[in-house]
């Protein structure tokens, strides 16, 4: 294309915007790096570091501390190109980048973090190897965009200069990611951890089994996968972990200083158990498409057969029966084999929706599901209708849809989570308009999803006996990684910092601009997120 002089004149104030918005400087304060969750603490000198080729990364602590060094030279060298060394020192150096667990160090939060920055160091110190992980998911926030791009980016890598002191105001934030319905692959988990793990959630809980599909090799009940994970909602062909590739995602979790909680919902969302063993089937009754029917045949006993798979989307009318004590054997070695290969202190048994399960069944269950996780040495977690049961301190409640349950959970000394569905379910729809999710307790849009907190949800109960947030992602209407991170984003970042910043300080008006700007970032990540209207993205 040729331009003539007075086209020239036209463009001339094109070309200077142009270069000028190419070029915008990193703004020298790190307070407007639109931090997600937002630190408690940002103090600005107004200048910069200039990340190079020749920076070298000094650890000071142990060999998991190795890791976490060598976890940061990865993370930056697709954008950067460089590779930067990873050496030990008792010293801090005079410049380059230094990561020292600090006992002394006078954060008491053992999972927070102090990330000093000038011109020459990069400083980051904490009681933990977490709490120095959770300075390195903010450094990254300093840097600009390309950082997280997946090919070599030619820009200037600046860092402003000042202090950040930064703890959470909760230990337990987490996802919850629904394999059952549909099944998602080592990769993909491994895809969703790395994310939520940028945002300093500290938890990842699978639902591993349901009424489409069970998705955990149990060596002593090997039907379970063989043909209880066979299928999936809407008829796919389904999947499940080999107990050799859950030790390997619980392995890479423990890289990002993620637990793994295993769930295998009982006694009701039980079908594919019962579709694989005839004797654990005690006269369940599979619904036509689109009917529930909680209604139990009486139990064939020695003559039971099993049920057909299920690949419909209907809840609570599947159960196993008190009266038959194969439902307990059953019961204990999947526990037994799950507890096993899980270093995590906790197991999920999770005990929601068992409509077809008389009350009285279902409180003899749960008490003696308590039992038996606790002969595996491990905390017991269930879904907040598991408070009907004897449960005390020592049981975890997740709450998700009753204050009265999450109430009477309280009353006998049980801690919670907080997943309320109608907030934090990251399976609802954002609008009537979403292609994607459902929307039985609302419609969920950004805004909306992040204007509310843990401590005043619920009036009656105090942040004392709340250990945190978990969204949890039901899978009934996505079956890939793009529809998981359109539902999963960006409302998760919201969630991340509704477990780890202040109350105080926290509001919409300034978030929404926050999360505008912080577009770029996901979109380096190439998550494929809502755009939100609602949001002012910054393209
Ligand atoms: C309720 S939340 C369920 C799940 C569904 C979800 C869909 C809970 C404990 N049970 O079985 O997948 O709604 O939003």
């Amino acid at each position: 294309m040729r331009f003539g002089k007075t086209s020239i004149i036209y463009l001339f104030p094109v070309i200077i915007l142009s270069i000028i918005s190419c070029n915008a400087p990193t703004p020298l304060d790190p307070a407007q790096k639109n931090l997600i969750p937002k630190p408690v603490s940002v103090s600005s000198t107004g200048k910069s570091f200039t990340l190079k080729a020749d920076t070298k990364i000094y650890i000071n602590g142990s060999t998991m501390l190795k890791s976490v060094g060598d976890y940061l030279s990865e993370k930056f060298s697709t954008a950067t190109g460089f590779d930067l060394l990873v050496e030990s020192g008792d010293q801090a150096p005079a410049s380059g980048i230094y990561l020292i667990v600090d006992s002394t160090s006078n954060n008491h939060n053992p999972e927070g973090y102090e990330l000093s920055v000038s011109e020459d160091l990069i400083k980051i110190s904490s009681p933990t190897e977490a709490g120095i992980f959770y300075g390195i998911q903010t450094l990254r926030q300093l840097l600009p965009p390309e950082i997280e791009m997946p090919g070599l980016q030619n820009t200037e890598w600046k860092i402003p200069t000042g202090t950040i002191v930064d703890y959470p105001a909760y230990a337990w934030r987490g996802t919850m990611l629904d394999v059952a319905r549909h099944f998602f692959s080592v990769e993909d988990v491994k895809r969703y951890i790395d994310l939520a793990s940028y945002y300093k959630i500290n938890i990842m809980h699978l639902h591993l089994s349901d009424d489409q599909g069970w998705r955990i090799e149990i060596k002593s009940w090997p039907n379970l996968t063989t043909h209880g994970g066979s299928t999936a909602v809407g008829g796919g062909k389904g999947g499940f972990f080999t107990q050799e590739q859950y030790i390997n995602i619980i392995e890479y979790a423990k890289t990002r200083f993620i637990t793994i909680i295993p769930e295998i919902d009982l006694p009701g969302h039980i079908n594919a158990a019962l579709a694989s063993y005839g004797e654990l089937n005690g006269g369940t009754i599979v619904p036509e498409e689109g009917k529930v029917t909680p209604v139990v045949a009486p139990d064939l006993g020695s003559k039971s057969r099993p049920t057909k798979l299920y690949t419909g989307i209907a809840v609570g009318w599947s159960t196993l029966r008190v009266e038959k004590e194969v439902s307990f054997r059953f019961t204990e070695d999947v526990i037994r084999e799950i507890s096993a290969i899980t270093p995590g202190p906790y197991f999920h048994i999770g005990g929601d929706e068992a409509a077809a399960t008389k009350k009285e069944d279902y409180i003899t269950f749960i008490n003696r599901f308590k039992g038996i996780v606790k002969n595996n040495n491990k905390i017991m977690i269930g879904w907040d209708e598991i408070a009907q049961a004897a449960i005390d301190s020592s049981i975890i409640t997740q709450h998700w849809s009753s204050a009265k349950h999450a109430e009477m959970a309280v009353e006998k000394g049980s801690k919670l989570i907080m997943s309320p569905a109608k907030k934090a379910y990251l399976d609802m729809s954002y609008d009537s308009t979403s292609k994607l999710g459902l929307h039985w307790a609302a419609y969920i849009e950004v805004d909306s999803a992040y204007k509310w907190n843990l401590s005043t949800h619920i009036k009656s109960i105090d942040r004392f006996s709340i250990l945190g947030i978990e969204a949890p992602l039901w899978s009934e209407t996505i079956s890939n990684m793009d529809e998981l991170e359109y539902l999963a984003f960006p409302r998760l970042p919201g969630y991340a910092e509704i477990g780890w910043s202040p109350e105080t300080g926290r509001g919409w008006d300034e978030y929404k601009v926050r999360l505008g700007n912080h577009g770029q970032y996901m979109r380096a990540m190439g998550i494929d997120f809502y755009r939100s209207k609602l949001v002012p993205w910054r393209d």
